[in-house]
């Protein structure tokens, strides 16, 4: 999608702090770190949101789910605990239109989120 903000992160036309990567997932830092990691993880290929890539149903969100676990162990989050999100809609927050999972750890977190 030509004027999706992480399309042109994977294809490298905006520069992002990669730090994971498949054949069919890449992760980044956050621009606005919410907690100490703050990793997105996207499907390289455009879904709107997370609807959107569990009704593609070919084994995708799966892979995301898996990097998103990756990166948690990368970052050296994963034994304390650590959250994964997706906005998905305006209502829930979601501001950019590309599925994303926000890996969100290295500090305690509270219940519910706003
Ligand atoms: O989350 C969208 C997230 O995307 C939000 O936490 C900021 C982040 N963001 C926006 N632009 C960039 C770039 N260029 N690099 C890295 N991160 C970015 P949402 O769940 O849609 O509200």
């Amino acid at each position: 999608m030509t004027d999706c903000l992480f399309c042109k992160i994977v294809s490298k036309n905006i520069p992002a702090t990669v730090v994971h990567e498949t054949d069919r997932t890449v992760a980044f830092r956050d621009l606005d770190p919410q907690a100490p990691t703050h990793v997105l993880v996207i499907p390289k290929g455009h879904y709107e949101n997370a609807a959107a890539l569990a009704e593609a149903d070919d084994g995708l969100a799966d892979e995301v789910l898996k990097a998103a676990h990756a990166v948690a162990v990368r970052e050296g989050v994963a034994g304390d605990g650590y959250r994964i999100v997706f906005n998905t809609g305006p209502k829930a927050g979601q501001t950019v239109f590309h599925v994303h999972a926000h890996v969100l750890g290295g500090r305690p977190m509270t219940w519910p989120p706003g």
